[in-house]
């Protein structure tokens, strides 16, 4: 078994709603469990403006199944979840869910780097990451805890909104 986290975002089409039925599809994938649910954050968006806000979060997972299937599997969501990959890099999106810690995993094949690349600068992530597993080291920085990374990080603007459980 790995502990995997998943990062969720969305800005589009109800994102609370979106959140909870991500959460609910990723209890369905095979040889999958999930195991722990981060607090629901609003974050000012990051990439091309104007975009609303987002809702981010993180789930900690149990996976059986290899990073490239558990990948597949995450996209089979946001396609169900009305994803629409025509806009622009870093634009609005109903649902976005990113592998980003698989283990202690550095992987870095087409279509699949992990830990995911931009997570160590990223406030939206290390927030709720935080939540879950704070002391975990993120591979590819020098030994740094998620703890460690979101201290170096702005996180203006960034509030926990609920629990979307
Ligand atoms: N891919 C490679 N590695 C991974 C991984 N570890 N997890 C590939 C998931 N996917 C991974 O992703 C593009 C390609 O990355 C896929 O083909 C996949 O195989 P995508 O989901 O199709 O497109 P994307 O999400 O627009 O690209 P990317 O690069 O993942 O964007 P980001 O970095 O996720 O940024 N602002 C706020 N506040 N909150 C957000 O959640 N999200 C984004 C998207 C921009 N601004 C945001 C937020
Ligand atoms: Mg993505």
């Amino acid at each position: 078994m790995t502990r995997v986290y998943v990062g969720l975002g969305s800005n589009l089409g109800n994102p609370i709603d979106q959140l909870r039925r991500a959460v609910k599809a990723l209890e369905r994938i095979d040889s999958t469990s999930v195991c722990s649910r981060s607090s629901c954050w609003r974050t000012p968006a990051w990439g091309p403006q104007p975009q609303p806000d987002y809702l981010n979060a993180v789930v900690g997972l149990e996976t059986m199944l290899a990073a490239c299937a558990l990948l597949d599997s995450l996209h089979a969501i946001e396609h169900a979840q009305g994803r629409d990959r025509s806009g622009p890099r870093f634009g609005p999106r109903t649902l976005d869910l990113d592998i980003l810690l698989f283990g202690d995993a550095c992987i870095d094949e087409p279509g699949l780097q992990v830990p995911h690349p931009r997570m160590a600068e990223r406030a939206f992530v290390l927030l709720p990451l935080a939540e879950l597993a704070p002391d975990v080291v993120v591979p590819g920085t020098g030994g740094a805890t998620v703890t460690a990374l979101l201290a170096r990080t702005d996180s203006s603007g960034c509030v926990p909104v609920a629990s979307f459980s």
